[in-house]
């Protein structure tokens, strides 16, 4: 009896990390069931057929750094979207899996009451598939003995913080989460920029009255990454053990990085579209505008600072190119940008604005339609690599028929998509701007699929999706990052 499936999409361009090939691709049951050359399902049963009409059809985009209802961490604002809306806003954009961050205050003891209140938030309010990654403020004795029951329940990563004042540890304890995620096959992701180095420059541009979200820039210079990402290897060289560097900006930072996975260490790193894309010149705009494109690390000084990032993605320096969608409203006095902004402070003051741009639906488009990358290589740091490194594959981000779930991406082909300059209303995240506001987009999802249905249809509709379709995703070990040693971390004597 021949198969009957629920969808077949005839006439794409299949892209892999590996391979680009003319295909047809079926789907029974929420997976990908076959993957055959060009023409071999045109006579199959089934419920419905979307033809590709030549254009690309990628794994959907696995985005694995994503802050949605998180407390004021990053300055003074909390951040806008909620698990509805930017989940919502991912899968317009082609993201069909999300890790969020689960943020432990440094007033709390335990991960998992953080993680159970992050469940919550997540719930049967998501339109795309997710899971967490936890973010620990205080590793207390406490929080280090539940590492093995987040392994338990799927959680296989953690994110800490070299600086600000309320995630910031120090260098101790950063060695115990290496010691104890090194012990539970745990992959610590690091934001590595050195605080002091950063407060010290926000004092003497504070003496000098600069106050502007222009000063944003030169408060965070480069050696603050430089330095936190210097150290950052060395101590998990020390205790063998892999990590992954959040959002890299500078090109010496990424020449460390280059370095240490040239001698073999389980030193991995990721990028982000705004440093690709922005540079100093988004920061430095009238009145309170730059405020917009504040994040840290800042966006750098050049257009030859984005290339020598683009460049990192093409020559594997970068494992993985994520949004860091860390959204604050622009117009909101108490929670967004301006709420920096004071009579005394009418350009607002650079130190107290919220660090994170909105992201997680332009990642996909924006990239892709920059044409830089080989077309491998953008589904490998977008949604292959992610799931490796996270231990979400082969289940997300590949194409493996029986096993993937089909969460699909289907391009326009050539000529199909006139090109338009985006606009912040296009969009459907909970924020009023996108720091890419007027870049001319050559591309957008025509549809997304997740687990085999169609979530987006550009053309019809629009949003399909609906809100507690998405689930949680239990994550394995990371098929990437490992020790270079098995067993204990043995001392050095
Ligand atoms: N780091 C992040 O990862 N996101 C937003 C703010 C920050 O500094
Ligand atoms: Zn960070
Ligand atoms: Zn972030």
């Amino acid at each position: 009896m021949t198969e009957e499936y629920d969808l077949v999409i005839t006439n794409g361009i299949v892209v892999s990390a590996t391979q680009v090939q003319e295909c047809d691709i079926a789907i029974k049951n929420e997976r990908i069931a076959r993957i055959l050359p060009r023409g071999q399902l045109q006579n199959a049963k089934t419920t419905r057929t979307i033809d590709a009409q030549g254009g690309y059809v990628t794994p959907g985009g696995v985005d694995a750094h994503v802050h949605l209802q998180e407390p004021p961490l990053f300055g003074k604002g909390s951040t806008a979207d909620t698990y509805e809306t930017g989940s919502r806003s991912a899968i317009c954009g082609g993201t069909t899996t999300m890790v969020t961050f689960a943020p432990q205050k440094k007033s709390e003891d335990t991960l998992l009451e953080t993680l159970a209140t992050t469940h919550e938030r997540a719930k049967n309010n998501c339109y795309n598939d997710y899971s967490f990654h936890l973010l620990v403020g205080n590793p207390s004795a406490r929080a280090l003995s539940e590492f093995k029951t987040l392994r338990d329940e799927g959680i296989s990563s953690l994110k800490i913080y070299m600086t600000y004042e309320a995630l910031q540890l120090h260098d101790g304890q950063i060695l115990d989460v290496l010691l104890e995620a090194r012990k539970q096959g745990i992959t610590t992701m690091i934001h590595a920029e050195n605080n002091h180095v950063i407060n010290w420059m926000t004092t003497q541009l504070e003496k000098r009255k600069l106050f502007a979200p222009k000063y944003h820039g030169p408060s965070h210079p480069p050696v603050a990454e430089i330095e936190a990402t210097y150290r950052a290897i060395s101590l998990s060289e020390f205790m063998d053990t892999p990590i992954l560097i959040v959002h890299v900006s500078t090109p010496q930072a990424a020449a460390h990085i280059k370095a240490a996975k040239d001698r073999g260490l389980p030193v991995f790193a990721e990028t982000c579209p705004q440093y690709l894309f922005l540079t100093k010149r988004d920061l430095d705009q009238p009145g309170f505008e730059g405020a917009k494109c504040v994040c840290s690390p800042p966006p750098r000084s050049s257009e030859s600072d984005c290339d020598a990032i683009w460049d990192g993605l093409a020559d594997g320096t970068f494992t993985i190119l994520s949004s860091d969608h860390c959204p604050f409203k622009y117009d909101d006095p108490e929670m967004g940008k301006k709420s920096s902004i004071t009579e005394e402070h009418p350009v607002g003051r650079f130190k107290y604005i919220p660090n994170g741009c909105p992201g997680i639906e332009t990642r996909l488009a924006l990239t892709l339609g920059a044409g830089r990358l080989e077309l491998t290589k953008f589904v490998e740091v977008t949604a292959t690599n992610p799931a490796k490194l996270y231990g979400l594959y082969p289940r997300k981000g590949g194409l493996v028929e029986g096993v993937s779930d089909a969460d699909l991406v289907i391009w326009y082909p050539e000529g199909k998509m006139e090109e338009f300059a985006l606009k912040n209303e296009m969009l459907h995240h909970d924020v009023d701007y996108t720091p890419f506001e007027g870049r001319v987009m050559k591309q957008w999802p025509r549809y997304t699929l997740l687990r085999g249905k169609v979530v987006w249809d550009r053309e019809n509709g629009g949003l399909l999706g609906e809100k507690g379709y998405g689930q949680f995703v239990k994550r394995e070990e990371s098929s990437l990052a490992k020790p270079l040693k098995e067993g204990e971390w043995e001392m050095p004597l």
